[in-house]
């Protein structure tokens, strides 16, 4: 079975492994993220959270915390977790050599306030030979904004990337540029002088959503194009990424 994974894998740049997390580790795990949310919401300071706030009231809302950096270093069961053999020999046999923890990051979508993540490589900031693990803590559907990909884009070289306050992303002309060369499409306008709209439905059409049950993950490649939409519906999506790096 592994082995039509990695061959998906190596031709697609992602793969999915369905149920990696029983339903008791999955309810432990979201009841962690919970408590440090209602936390934050209660006024308190938690170590490693990113807060984007989404209204101009002084304190902290639910609804504002985006993610937090390293569980695996301040919470026990998300330390087990990345060093689990169940998910460590899965991103060895991807990489071809053994996996060694690079990071962590729990991404919080909240319901109807979950920001979009932008186009992005991983390699750019993370380094070459970089294994991603994203692990689905709430089903994870096109309406509250589950992963989507480039289907091939693991083979691209890195495209240029700029920072904004989600994070590193590629630059929508290169990213619209290197599908129309890779696809052989002629763009019947021009790239350099569209609005930002029409260069995210143009690249929208050569995008894969990829939806997941909760506790189900996905692998992806280091030079895989990915994004998230923003969540449109009422559930929230939290999911846990990890990060490898092999030799
Ligand atoms: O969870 C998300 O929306 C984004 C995740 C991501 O970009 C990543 O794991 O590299």
């Amino acid at each position: 079975m592994n082995l039509k994974k990695k061959d998906l894998f190596d031709k697609n740049g992602w793969v999915v492994f369905e149920d990696l997390l029983s339903e008791d580790e999955k309810t432990k795990l979201n009841k962690i993220v919970d408590d440090k949310i209602n936390k934050i919401a209660a006024g308190e300071e938690i170590e490693f959270a990113k807060i984007e706030k989404t209204s101009d009231k002084k304190k902290s809302m639910a609804t504002d915390v985006r993610s937090f950096n390293n569980l695996s270093k301040t919470d026990k069961e998300f330390g087990e977790l990345i060093n689990s053999n169940r998910i460590t020999d899965i991103a060895s046999m991807l990489l071809g050599s053994e996996a060694k923890l690079l990071a962590d990051i729990l991404f919080n979508k909240p319901g109807f306030n979950g920001a979009e993540k932008p186009w992005h490589q991983d390699i750019n900031g993370l380094g070459n030979k970089v294994i991603s693990c994203w692990i689905a803590l709430d089903d994870a559907t096109v309406s509250n904004g589950c992963l989507k990909f480039i289907q091939g884009s693991h083979k691209w070289d890195e495209l240029e990337h700029i920072d904004d306050i989600f994070g590193t992303k590629a630059t929508l002309p290169s990213l619209a540029k290197e599908i129309s060369k890779k696809n052989k499409v002629t763009i019947n306008f021009d790239i350099d002088q569209a609005d930002d709209d029409q260069l995210k439905e143009f690249i929208e059409e050569y995008a894969t959503a990829q939806e997941i049950k909760a506790g189900s993950c996905i692998f992806h490649h280091h030079n895989m194009l990915h994004s998230s939409s923003k969540n449109f519906s009422p559930n929230r999506r939290r999911a846990y990424s990890i990060f490898y790096v092999g030799q």
